[in-house]
């Protein structure tokens, strides 16, 4: 029986029902994805997912690559290697592929649901099958060589790889010291270590097309410091003719070492030395400056931001599964009588969803992986939107922006929301049976700790959202997205029975913008060119971007269980199965539990937020 439990109704009701993605499909930039066929796509991804994509999960937990030093090579296992021949052979990777590199777009929030299915049956399946989406930005960065380039890398099968991190540059990639030093031929060496890098070494392509972070040396107007001295390099395993792809020598890219890991171990995570003599054949490692601009970390960002809701979408979906399959043990496990029946020790045994607590955990699960999932969706259709304005040769700023704020709140709250459930609820719903490796639980667990880890930690999100993506925005995307809430808090949503929660909603929003107040009025304190202002204000803010994030995160996902609710109550109103009926009456309990047990936490964030001083960072480091 297959460990990844898909969750379609669901996600067809957030993309049909709520988010009316049918007004989007069959037109502009997605003539060619009307409503039948994305449904049509949507049904045979889940049943792969549910299949032959979900059968190598295990075993390749339990059988990981093993780096063989003399070779250099980390060959995946067969069982795993069947289920990327699948995936790849689908071909559903031409959804997320540039029309002009032979795709066939979708609008992001089919490919993100479409996503979700994969990561959440093997997500390594999805990483090394990302080779035609950085083709895309190797396609859209490009001179007419990158152009080719790109077009080899979906033709070819080429997997890629995204080369940011070194030993001492994780978190501060402006601290990188790789360099690349121009050749006459227009090429540039590159020399320098970089670490923990995904995908750079398997048995799944002939070669690899490294996306490589590096400094200019002796080159007027780049290389300066921090990330705006950095550049992109496409860099490959094996050189190739450029017209016809054929292979030629070995690059001086070798990896060096491969991690083992705590989870996710079939993805292989790579030491990769550039250009240095005493490594391989001693060849120097080649690249080419991408579209021949030196503007590499805006150009990285574009990878960055893809991979950010990768992540999100990731951690939600292991949470979804990971409630599935609670759910399932839950129903069949019988102990202890029912509460109301403890004191008579003759009483008939339940199964354990009869317990409060139970429950309780239960619809924690519910709830959130639904929130979750809603984000991600939502968050994408304005990724729909930027996609559009840009087929009609144009751009939807406010789209872009509010997509860009949304980023943080999916990659950085969904994965430690949904880490943490996994890990206190689901797993704690098996009892002692969630510990062994009989129940993919504690698999889940160990696979979904790296979401907030890589593409950035959670820290580095609180202070991506709150420096960049509101204070640098003038808080344009949180205004409007307020806005909106604050519409829905005001309306008559739920005909009554949703009142209750929308002044919770209400008062959540409050405290929200209470925390982004205080943050703002501390930044502002902290301007030492102002009367009074002291710079150490700012650790105040600091000590606070991190709650900001999963308080904002949480009145984000109340609200949108809520307008699922609105929607559900509407469908309750009308003839509907005995199937939907339950569906629906799950939705408004949801959305009911989640407002009445997350948002009044919110008001004790206010008052911590507001209460921040700086006498933790007067803490002499040897107290601790
Ligand atoms: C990693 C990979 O962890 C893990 C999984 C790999 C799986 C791979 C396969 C799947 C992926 C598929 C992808 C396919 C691609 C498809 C694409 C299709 C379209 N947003 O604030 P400043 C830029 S990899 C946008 O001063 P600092 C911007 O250009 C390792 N841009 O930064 C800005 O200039 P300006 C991941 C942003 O203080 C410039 O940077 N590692 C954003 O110099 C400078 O900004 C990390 O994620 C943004 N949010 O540096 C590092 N932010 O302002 C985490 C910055 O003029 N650390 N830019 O616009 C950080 O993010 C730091 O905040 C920092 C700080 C490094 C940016
Ligand atoms: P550090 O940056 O040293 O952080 C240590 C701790 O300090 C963290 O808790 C962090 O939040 C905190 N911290 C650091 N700086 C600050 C700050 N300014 N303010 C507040 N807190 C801070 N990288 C790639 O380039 N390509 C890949 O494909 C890739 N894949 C990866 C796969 C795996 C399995 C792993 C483990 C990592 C991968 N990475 C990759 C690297 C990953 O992106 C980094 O590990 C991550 O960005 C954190 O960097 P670090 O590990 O050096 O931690």
């Amino acid at each position: 029986m297959s460990h990844y439990k898909s969750n379609m109704r669901d996600i067809e009701f957030n993309l049909f029902e709520v988010l009316n993605r049918q007004d989007v499909l069959g037109t502009g930039p997605f003539e060619e994805i009307d409503l039948d066929t994305a449904r049509s796509i949507l049904a045979e991804v889940d049943r792969m997912s549910r299949g032959e994509l979900a059968e190598s999960f295990e075993d390749a937990d339990r059988n990981p690559p093993k780096f063989d030093p003399a070779t250099g090579k980390a060959d995946l296992p067969e069982s795993f290697k069947k289920s990327y021949q699948a995936w790849m052979d689908a071909e559903y990777w031409r959804l997320g592929t540039l029309a002009s590199l032979g795709g066939t777009p979708a609008p992001s929030s089919i490919n993100w649901a479409m996503g979700e299915m994969v990561l959440g049956a093997n997500p390594a399946l999805w990483m090394y099958g990302a080779g035609p989406m950085f083709a895309g930005v190797v396609e859209r960065n490009g001179n007419e060589r990158d152009h080719k380039i790109a077009q080899l890398m979906v033709d070819k099968g080429w997997v890629a790889t995204m080369v940011l991190t070194e030993p001492d540059a994780g978190s501060d990639v402006g601290a990188g010291r790789t360099k690349a030093t121009p050749n006459d031929d227009g090429t540039w060496n590159i020399e320098g270590v970089k670490r923990f890098i995904t995908s750079a070494e398997s048995d799944l392509s002939d070669n690899v097309i490294h996306l490589v972070l590096a400094r200019p040396v002796g080159v007027e107007g780049a290389g300066g410091p921090g990330t705006k001295g950095l550049s992109l390099f496409i860099v490959p395993k094996f050189h190739f003719d450029v017209e016809t792809g054929e292979l030629g020598e070995r690059n001086g890219a070798y990896v060096t070492n491969v991690e083992k890991k705590m989870g996710i171990k079939v993805s292989n995570t790579c030491e990769v030395t550039f250009g240095d003599p005493g490594v391989g054949g001693g060849e120097p490692a080649k690249g080419w400056l991408l579209g021949e601009v030196h503007d590499g970390i805006a150009q990285m960002f574009q990878v960055i931001e893809n991979a950010r809701m990768m992540v999100g979408t990731k951690a939600i979906a292991t949470l979804s599964t990971g409630y599935l399959n609670a759910l399932d043990f839950a129903k069949g496990r019988v102990q202890g009588p029912d509460l109301a029946q403890a004191a008579d020790k003759t009483a008939p045994r339940v199964t354990i969803t009869h317990h409060p607590d139970v429950r309780r955990s239960l619809m924690t699960q519910k709830a959130y992986s639904e929130a979750l999932r809603a984000l991600v969706l939502y968050t994408a259709t304005w990724q729909d939107q930027v996609m559009i304005a840009e087929h009609n040769g144009e751009r939807d700023e406010l789209a872009e922006r509010v997509n860009d704020l949304l980023l943080p709140i999916v990659k950085g709250y969904g994965s430690e929301r949904s880490w943490v459930l996994l890990g206190t609820e689901s797993l704690q719903t098996f009892g002692g049976s969630g510990f062994l490796q009989e129940y993919p639980i504690e698999q889940y667990v160990r696979d979904a700790k790296i979401d907030t880890l890589y593409e950035g930690t959670t820290a580095i999100q609180g202070q991506d959202f709150f420096f960049r993506k509101i204070v640098k925005d003038q808080a344009q995307a949180l205004g409007h997205l307020a806005g909106e809430i604050e519409q829905f808090v005001k309306s008559e949503a739920g005909n009554g029975r949703l009142k209750i929660e929308r002044g919770l909603l209400a008062t959540a929003l409050e405290d929200g913008n209470a925390i982004v107040a205080k943050m703002i009025g501390d930044l502002m304190s902290a301007d030492e060119s102002s009367e009074n202002g002291d710079i150490r204000n700012i650790y105040k803010v600091g000590l606070n971007t991190t709650r900001l994030l999963m308080v904002l995160g949480d009145i984000v996902c109340s609200w949108l269980l809520l307008r699922q609710a609105e929607v559900a109550l509407e469908k309750l109103g009308g003839d509907v199965k005995d199937a939907d009926r339950d569906f629906y009456e799950g939705k408004v309990a949801a959305a009911q539990f989640f407002a009445r047990n997350v948002l009044p936490k919110l008001t004790a964030e206010r008052a911590i937020a507001e209460a921040m001083d700086t006498s933790l960072m007067d803490v002499p480091e040897s107290a601790f």
